[in-house]
């Protein structure tokens, strides 16, 4: 009986341990989130934005704030590879290739500045997908 008393302790304090490290990986807190889409507007290649202020915008400007920790995720719109670099806050996201892939990058704004954010693939940036990331004080 002590013995039963035992292990259902160790499997609750296990269960708990897990759960815990669980809530911890999930729980990357960010303070701003902006989705682009790449896709050809009037003949150029650009990041669409999705949802919130920036919705249907051509190369939105991210207004964020100094110190923000910011998470900015591109939709692969057009099946033509894409990435998001801001190439002054070292920060870039993988290469999407595919129609509908996602993925994304996340820094911590410092320095209130205004930084560009393009696309790295060859041509890419002179074909318009470039915008602006601007950090208020
Ligand atoms: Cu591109």
């Amino acid at each position: 009986m002590k013995r039963r008393l035992l292990v259902i302790t160790l499997f609750c304090a296990m269960l708990l341990a897990l759960t815990g490290c669980i809530g911890q990986a999930a729980a990357e807190t960010v303070d701003q989130t902006f989705t682009l889409r790449t896709g050809v507007v009037d003949g150029r290649m650009a990041f669409i934005g999705v949802n919130g202020a920036i919705d249907g915008v051509v190369n939105p400007d991210l207004i964020v704030q100094r110190g923000e920790r910011v998470r900015i995720t591109i939709v692969n719109g057009d099946g033509v590879s894409h990435d998001l670099a801001l190439p002054d806050l070292a920060a870039k996201t993988p290469l999407v290739s595919a129609k509908e892939q996602t993925t994304a990058v996340t820094f911590t704004a410092g320095a209130d500045s205004v930084y560009a954010y393009l696309c790295t693939v060859a041509g890419h940036r002179q074909a318009g997908m470039e915008g602006r990331l601007v950090v208020t004080p």
